[in-house]
């Protein structure tokens, strides 16, 4: 490799090593790294990113307190009666906590069921340069290559955040509630886009008939573009009933497009905005990390106020920085 503009920070290989192993502790500590800062995280992810591809990804979307924790522990469960390795991701976009406190609660008080070979996480808004969706998707690479089977990833849908943060799964579950008919109809087209299963929790309420009628029509009134048509699987998450019809159903989905080009193209698609997504926070850290910089923006800002300049032209003396600030790259080395 060649030497960083900066100094490539240095990289704990052991954590590597037990992270690659499973190791729940190591784990935790990578993912602090990688969500406390990008620039100290990226040569971690870097290195794992050849150890990673190998698990599914489920992910789970609905409006607060539609029960998806309580689904997502449950599911978890199911799956590890399999013997299969579990990790969860709990994310929440409207939350500024991340870590432990409070987000910790809302998904552990449910948790009574997962056992100990459950890895749980969880995430929020707090200063993630780049957005969570790009924050969650890295914690996703560390779980992969820690060799977890399944990665559940649960996000409350308010808005395009968590569509984001979904959308990387490799298949999206989206839940409802009785009692929601009319918000059916309002529910952000974006999430409706992203169901590949839709799932009617609390079903042992009145009013399941309901939003499943009113979901049938909205599902057959938009045709995907792979064909598939997302299944309505009812659950009664509280009481573990459903689970088996859930999993069935992801599993049909991935049979589909296991065998087309669609989740395939699906992905180079999201890869790519993931990439001018880190391109964007490279740029953004490269400019901020010279404190010429800020003096730089301390004086365009005061022209700016005194109509000196104008913002588009300060914002390309900026930008401008970027040509200066880069030496000649030394030559790329290719392995
Ligand atoms: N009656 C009934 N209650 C349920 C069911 N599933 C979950 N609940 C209850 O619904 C409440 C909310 O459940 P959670 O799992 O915390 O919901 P959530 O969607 O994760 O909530 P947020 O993360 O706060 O958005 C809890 O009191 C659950 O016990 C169900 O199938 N039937
Ligand atoms: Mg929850």
């Amino acid at each position: 490799m060649p030497p960083a503009q900066h100094g490539r920070p240095e990289i704990n290989q052991d954590l590597i090593a037990r992270v690659l192993e499973g190791d729940f502790r190591s784990i935790s500590r990578l993912i602090s790294v990688v969500e406390n800062s990008p620039e100290a995280g990226r040569p971690y992810l870097r290195e794992l990113f050849q150890h990673t591809g190998k698990s599914l990804k489920i992910g789970i979307t609905g409006s607060p307190g539609s029960g998806k924790s309580t689904l997502v522990d449950q599911l978890a469960r199911y799956y590890r009666e399999e013997d299969r390795k579990v990790g969860i991701i709990a994310v929440d976009p409207t939350s500024p906590y991340s870590g432990g406190a409070i987000l910790g609660d809302r998904i552990r008080m449910q948790s009574r069921s997962v056992d100990r070979g459950t890895f749980i996480r969880s995430m929020a808004t707090r200063g993630h340069l780049g957005g969570l969706a790009r924050a969650t998707g890295d914690v996703l690479t560390v779980l992969d290559a820690a060799g977890f089977d399944l990665i559940i990833v649960e996000t409350v849908g308010v808005g395009q955040d968590e569509v984001d943060i979904v959308r990387a799964a490799d298949v999206t579950m989206v839940i409802l509630v009785p009692g929601m008919g009319d918000d059916v109809q309002a529910m952000k087209a974006g999430i409706m886009e992203i169901g590949d299963v839709f799932v009617i929790n609390k079903a042992d309420r009145p009013g399941a008939d309901r939003v499943e009628v009113e979901l049938k029509a909205l599902i057959s009134m938009s045709a995907r573009a792979d064909g598939w048509k997302p299944p309505i699987v009812r659950t009664v998450a509280s009481e573990g009933r459903g689970l088996a019809e859930c999993a069935a159903a992801i599993e049909n989905y991935l049979s589909l497009v296991r065998a087309s080009q669609f989740q395939r193209n699906r992905s180079i698609r999201i890869q790519r905005e993931r990439m001018l997504e880190l391109a964007r926070a490279m740029v953004l850290e490269s400019l901020l990390a010279d404190p010429a910089t800020h003096e730089l923006m301390d004086r365009l800002a005061r022209e700016i106020t005194d109509r000196v300049v104008d913002p588009y032209s300060a914002a390309e003396e900026l930008l401008s920085r970027l040509s200066e600030q880069r030496a000649p790259e030394p030559a790329r080395d290719t392995h």
